[in-house]
């Protein structure tokens, strides 16, 4: 494309079933902030637009589970995501909703248009179906293995381990997730998107004309997808949460989630359309505009492949011109996830850390998981924030500013001849939006920010080298100047850190009383950035150290969740099948006690017990010693099941066995009378 003359920017629009966590922020919503705010200090015509994704089967699965209806889980966790993203400053054009009227009216429109124009296959198949439940299983209503990469947990829609996305049908066991039945199969009719259709028209858009521009990740699994070989896609489903299908025998049918969710991007830019008095069409029809989807790895097919094939069928639409996908952010080396609560939530991180929405866009800037899955823990958080945050722009700020008021009485000094060392900083400075630019162009954010510290700490060594601290004794007119250029660099980083640090950039401007806001032509440019006589603003910290208090207490309640999982993960284990009372009566357990115990030679896991059993002392052997060692269990009262088959274990023969099981943490514990003072050969009923 050449200079394109307007931007839509999307960002992937989040499940309303949960609120966002650092890794929604690091994939998705971080970068594209960053990319919507650089565009639109350029002066580039941009609409930046979101919204809460509230159809699809992992809303009803979270209102089932917590006894409400879909539309009250919506309106909870849309409250909730809307206004953490406004207090964390990411700044969406308009941030809209999938139930609002104008998006059912809008992919409702796009269905029929397809469907008239016979775009669409119509076709009665048999569907995964549980009788039980009496319901279709489309989707996250089943769970099977995946039959690319055998992963046992994917959905019916997509494989979350491979990314591959497939029909429910193609599940090896599926099993219903809402009873754990066997589904069986039954007839029902739905419309399929024929992709293979598609195929030639995608071999030719993506892999000839991305090879170069889409990352090598997201063009990677799209190449993997269309050299397996696309088939038709139903986009339709049985269920009653979503858009219904708006045809003759849709009834009782709604649009597949991912059908109706990426038409989203183009209700949200008609609502804002409509608000701000403007047409919604150039942004979406003009050849002209640069359309670009950021979203997170396990999106990439739906947003490379299904939503631009169903663009193309429209016919009117552009296409995406990049979708800049990221891998997975983990947290403390265990993968994301919100079922198990394992997560930093942005709306309890605001709570937690008032004021440094900054800090957190930075850390999570500095660590995005670009090009590869990356680790988010609070010990590099608190690095990052005192000893780059603090330690190199705070401090170099505080410094200019500090010495200003000083000095100067806070006003701007007139500088005298610039020596060459004053040249080349200015130099070196004037370069830098160009360079910073590049990265961001390139969707290359961490490189981008690690610029912009470079200029920080451009500022820092000019003023360690130069030491005007010093000067100020002995050489008025060289520290004037010194003061001057570092004035401007501190400007310079005022507007350079905007797409960043949107928060530190607005404290800066009032520090530094900027008028009006520099832009990056300028800072480029040989103009002076602060004026002489300028009078700056009062002094104040952008970012204060983060103490090991405060990271102990995110640990901790990270390592609660922790014991909270493992705990629900006992208390959910199945009851077995029924015993009778003749089964129960067959089973004697005694109380024993193990008078002796060693290492069963040449194994890992074995001890060989010697136990009183009141009956007799005889030899018991345990797969207990990777728990503990022979001195820890020796005068231990345990549980004996004494009637169990003898068996031999590597040749020692076993008469019996030590009831075991396992605390909130995982630990292997006695089950045992505790402190009762049992006499051994007690009999437990
Ligand atoms: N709701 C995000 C997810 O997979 C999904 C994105 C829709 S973008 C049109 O969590
Ligand atoms: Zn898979």
């Amino acid at each position: 494309m050449s200079t394109p003359k307007r931007y839509t920017i999307t960002a992937a629009l989040p499940y309303t079933n949960g609120p966002i966590h650092i890794g929604h922020l690091a994939g998705v919503y971080v970068p594209a902030d960053i990319y919507a705010r650089y565009l639109k200090m350029q002066g580039e015509v941009v609409v930046f637009v979101c919204g809460s994704d509230e159809h699809g089967v992992p809303i009803t699965i979270k209102a089932k589970k917590e006894g409400v209806s879909p539309q009250d889980v919506v309106d909870k966790y849309d409250g909730i995501i809307r206004k953490s993203f406004q207090d964390f400053g990411i700044a969406f054009d308009n941030y809209s909703r999938t139930s609002a009227k104008i998006h059912h009216e809008t992919a409702a429109a796009f269905f029929e248009k397809l469907y008239k124009e016979g775009k669409f296959i119509e076709e009665v198949t048999q569907q995964l179906y549980d009788d039980e439940a009496q319901q279709f299983l489309a989707d996250r209503f089943v769970i099977g293995t995946c039959p690319k990469c055998g992963n046992e947990e994917s959905y019916g829609d997509q494989c979350e381990k491979c990314g591959t996305s497939h029909n429910a049908t193609d599940l090896i066991n599926p099993k219903s997730a809402i009873t754990g039945n066997v589904p069986v199969l039954k007839e029902t009719k739905h419309w399929f998107l024929p992709l293979d259709q598609y195929e030639p028209w995608l071999k030719e858009w993506i892999l000839d004309s991305h090879k170069k521009d889409w990352k090598p990740n997201v063009y990677g699994q799209c190449k993997s997808w269309i050299d397996d070989g696309l088939r038709p896609r139903a986009v339709t489903r049985d269920l009653d949460w979503g858009i219904p299908v708006p045809v003759a025998g849709g009834e009782g049918k709604v649009l597949y989630v991912w059908f109706d969710a990426p038409i989203g991007y183009i209700s949200a830019t008609k609502e804002w359309a409509a608000r701000e008095n403007k047409d919604w069409e150039p942004y979406w029809k003009d050849q002209d505009t640069k359309l670009v989807h950021f979203i997170g790895k396990d999106n990439i097919v739906f947003h490379c492949i299904i939503f631009p094939s169903m663009l193309k069928a429209e016919g009117s639409y552009i296409l995406p011109d990049n979708v800049p996908a990221n891998e997975f952010l983990n947290l403390e080396g265990n993968k994301l996830s919100t079922s198990k609560n394992w997560a930093v939530w942005l709306h309890e991180y605001l709570e937690d850390f008032p004021g440094k929405e900054d800090v957190l866009r930075y850390v999570l800037t500095a660590n995005a998981p670009e090009t590869k899955d990356n680790d988010f823990t609070w010990k590099d958080f608190q690095q990052r924030n005192n000893s780059e945050l603090v330690a190199i722009l705070g401090n170099f700020i505080n410094r200019v500013v500090v010495l200003t008021h000083k000095y100067y009485d806070a006003e701007v000094p007139e500088p005298g001849q610039l020596n060459e060392t004053d040249e080349n900083i200015l130099a070196e400075l004037r370069a830098y939006p160009a360079v910073i630019a590049s990265s961001i162009e390139k969707y290359r954010f961490r490189e981008a920010q690690a610029e912009m510290m470079n200029v920080a700490r451009l500022g820092n060594k000019y003023l360690a080298d130069e030491e005007p601290w010093k000067t100020i004794k002995t050489d008025e007119a060289r520290t004037k100047t010194v003061m001057y250029v570092a004035l401007q660099v501190a400007a310079a980083l005022s507007s350079i850190c905007q797409p960043f640090l949107p928060f530190t950039a607005k404290k800066l401007s009032t520090i530094l009383n900027l008028k009006k806001n520099i832009s990056w032509p300028q800072i480029a440019s040989a103009e002076a950035l602060l004026a002489p006589q300028h009078v700056i603003g009062k002094a104040s910290l952008l970012f204060e150290k983060i103490e090991d208090d405060a990271i102990a207490k995110q640990l901790e309640k990270l390592e609660n969740t922790k014991k909270m999982n493992q705990a629900e993960q006992k208390s959910v284990e199945g009851q077995k099948e029924t015993a009778t009372f003749e089964d129960f009566t067959k089973i004697d357990l005694r109380v024993g006690t193990i008078v002796s115990a060693e290492k069963m030679p040449k194994t890992k896991k074995l001890l060989v017990l010697k136990v009183d059993t009141g009956l007799d002392t005889r030899t018991i052997v345990s797969g207990i010693a990777e728990h503990f060692s022979p001195e820890e269990v020796v005068g231990k009262q345990v549980t004996v099941l004494v009637n169990l088959a003898p068996r031999k274990l590597r040749g020692t023969l076993s008469e019996g066995m030590i009831l075991m099981t396992e605390n909130a943490q995982g630990e292997l514990v006695f089950v045992n009378p505790d402190e009762a003072q049992v006499n051994n050969g007690s009999t437990i009923a």
